[in-house]
This record gives structure tokens, C-alpha cells and sequence, in this order.
């Protein structure tokens, strides 16, 4: 049963910003998909890394391979993503940006278009099942694609922004930070940043990153994904700092993941505590809650005992990332009305 403390972050509303979808997949909705597709011999242990276990961040991409053999139709994707939605809404997100990397899949019939059409349809039938969250959807680029896959993409996602009715808002890079240079893909992303894609970048993920950040950071990016590795202390530099700071980009902080894919040694060490202390917009995020076992609720009661949070504060964390959402101003303001009326209730 729920402690009261467990119960204080689950009724908590949450905002989350860095969700991959088919890193998200939880373990039931991963046994049905395994039942489904017998012929792949896919066990359990494959998909998901286990409280105590850690894996490198190589391993971790080899997962998600894994996962991508297991989702790859419509009927898959449309499965999933409602799962997800209904898991994040039961978990008390009441404002989700789901990300993910559209594929297509020539033996399903599937195709890019189709995939992001699918999320979309599955963002709808939650909206209509009236389940208590909105959602969001950002446009993935696996790095490890290229230049011209990344530019098709963004000119994909551009087609979505005006024809979803605000549904798509922004373009996400992100894939193995040790594969490829950003500095390939910066006509892709000035091309979505021109056309009013907002962009969630995965920056510093891993130390060798450092000049591919700088010149990232001058785009400059609406949010970063981790920046495990900006500041000095853990091998990033000033100037790096500075620019972050200047511009006042909020960081997506993941830290289980980041612990449990070994970026980062243990979770008093995170660089959470770094960018926190200096008041920096900090929010806090699940990355991959299936493969990493982890919920919204979990990470926030984490950060709070590791660093020492009263739950006022941990309160503020939650509704100071509203700011950073990519809603139009309309929806941020329905969001911090629902914080304050809440407020009352569980504070
Ligand atoms: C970088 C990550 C990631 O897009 O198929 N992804 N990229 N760093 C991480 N830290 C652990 N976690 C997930 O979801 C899976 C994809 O999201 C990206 C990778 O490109 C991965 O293949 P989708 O829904």
C-alpha cells in the first residue's frame, strides 16, 4: 500500500517533457507484444533494466532495437501510445510532450506519415475517452540517420504543424550521442526552427559532445534534453554554462535513466543538483519509463529525498515547468489554474 508520501507525489500534478514513446512501453503492455510476435523469442529481460541493474548507454540503444521489432504496425503503434497516455494520465501527468522517431516498416505496410498519423489518432480517442490529460506530440530525428533523413523529417513534421491543430509542436534530436555530429544536421534544425517547430534537443548526453553543443546551443534550442555534460565539473566548460544560462534554456533532468544507463555515477551526483542550485529551470522527466522501470511520480519523490526537497518545493518544481512547455499561452494558463485549485487539496 501507498504510503503517505508515495500518496503526496502521486496526486502531485505533474508536467512531463521528455518521453520517448517505445521507451515508455510498460511491462504489460510489453507482454501483450510479446505474445503477439512468438516468432522473435523476445524475453522480458530484453526490454526493460531492472531496479538495481545498470546497463552502459550502448546497451540501452540495443534495447530499443529490441523494442522497435516488437511495435512495428498501425495496430502496434495505436496500442501503445493509448497505453502510454492512460499510464502517464493514472500516474497524475495532466500535461504530456510525447516524443518519437517515425518509422516505416516495409513488411507492415507502415510508413513515416502513417506512424505520426497513428500517435496523433491515438492522442485523439484519449481526448474523446476523456482521460484526464493533454497531450502533446514532438517530431523525433535519430541522429544516427543522417542530414537527409533529418531534413525529411523536419519537413514532415512542418506538414503536421499546421494540420494538427496544435497537437505537433516542436522537433526532438535525439538516438546514440556517440553516433554522427550535430553540426551535419544544423540546416535540419534551422529549417524546423524557421518554420516554428520548437526544439527539444538531447545535448551533452555523453562527454565527447562538447564542441557539437557549443555550436547547437547558438540555434539556440528551446529545451535540452539531459545536458549531463555542460558544466565544468563534469568536463563541460564556462562558456557552455554561459550560454545555457544567458539564454535561460530550461534542462529536461531523467534521472534514473541517466543512473541506470551510467552517464551518471549515482543519483546524489546528478547534475540536477548543479543547475538547481542556481535556480536554472529545471524540469524533471521520465526519458524511457518502461525500459528504465521508473513513473513521473517516482523520479520527483527521488529528487526530493536525494537533494532534500520540503514538498513546497517540490510543488514549485511541478508548476514552474509549465513555463517551459511548448502550449500555447491559452493552455498554460488552464494548467496553472488546475495546479492552483489543486493546491488547495493536496498541500
Ligand atoms: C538519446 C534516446 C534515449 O522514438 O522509437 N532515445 N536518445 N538518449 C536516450 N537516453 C537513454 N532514450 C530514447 O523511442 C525510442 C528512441 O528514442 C531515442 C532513441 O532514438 C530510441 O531509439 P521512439 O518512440
Amino acid at each position: 500500500m501507498d504510503t503517505e508520501a508515495d500518496l503526496f507525489y502521486r496526486l502531485l500534478p505533474k508536467v512531463e517533457l521528455h518521453a520517448h514513446l517505445n521507451g515508455s512501453v510498460s511491462s504489460e503492455t510489453m507482454e501483450t507484444l510479446i505474445k503477439r510476435k512468438p516468432h522473435l523469442n523476445i524475453e522480458h529481460s530484453m526490454t526493460a533494466i531492472r531496479r538495481g541493474q545498470r546497463r552502459s548507454l550502448d546497451e540501452c540503444f540495443q534495447v530499443f532495437k529490441v523494442i522497435h521489432q516488437l511495435v512495428d504496425s498501425e495496430e502496434d503503434i495505436l496500442m501503445v501510445a493509448k497505453a502510454v497516455i492512460q499510464e502517464f494520465a493514472a500516474d497524475g501527468v495532466k500535461y504530456l510532450e510525447l516524443r518519437s522517431t517515425p518509422r516505416e516498416v516495409t513488411e507492415t505496410g507502415l510508413t513515416k506519415q502513417r506512424y505520426i498519423e497513428t500517435v496523433l489518432e491515438a492522442i485523439r480517442q484519449c481526448k474523446q475517452e476523456e482521460v484526464d490529460i493533454d497531450v502533446r506530440f514532438i517530431v523525433a530525428v535519430d541522429r544516427r540517420h543522417g542530414p537527409l533523413v533529418a531534413m525529411e523529417t523536419v519537413k514532415l513534421a512542418e506538414d503536421f504543424l499546421l494540420s494538427s491543430d496544435g497537437v505537433v509542436v516542436g522537433l526532438d534530436l535525439s538516438g546514440d550521442p556517440t553516433v554522427g555530429h550535430g553540426k551535419d544536421l544544423l540546416s535540419a534544425l534551422e529549417k524546423a526552427k524557421n518554420c516554428g517547430l520548437k526544439l527539444a534537443l538531447h545535448l551533452s548526453e555523453v562527454p565527447s559532445q562538447r564542441e557539437e553543443s557549443e555550436l547547437l546551443l547558438n540555434l539556440p534550442p528551446d529545451r535540452i534534453g539531459h545536458g549531463t555534460f555542460l558544466h565544468p565539473e563534469f568536463g563541460g566548460s564556462d562558456s557552455l554554462v554561459d550560454k545555457v544560462c544567458k539564454q535561460n534554456i530550461p534542462i529536461e533532468m531523467c534521472l534514473t535513466s541517466n543512473v541506470k544507463g551510467q552517464t551518471v555515477p549515482s543519483y546524489d551526483k546528478h547534475h540536477f543538483q548543479y543547475w538547481y542550485k542556481r535556480g536554472h529551470p529545471c524540469v524533471l522527466c521520465t526519458d524511457d519509463k518502461g525500459v528504465f522501470c521508473t513513473d513521473l511520480s517516482q523520479e520527483y519523490q527521488l529528487a526530493a529525498s536525494t537533494f532534500g526537497l520540503t514538498q513546497e518545493a517540490v510543488w514549485m518544481l511541478s508548476q514552474q515547468a509549465i513555463g517551459y512547455t511548448f502550449a500555447p499561452e491559452p493552455i498554460k494558463q488552464r494548467l496553472e489554474k488546475k495546479w492552483a485549485e489543486l493546491k488547495q487539496q493536496i498541500l
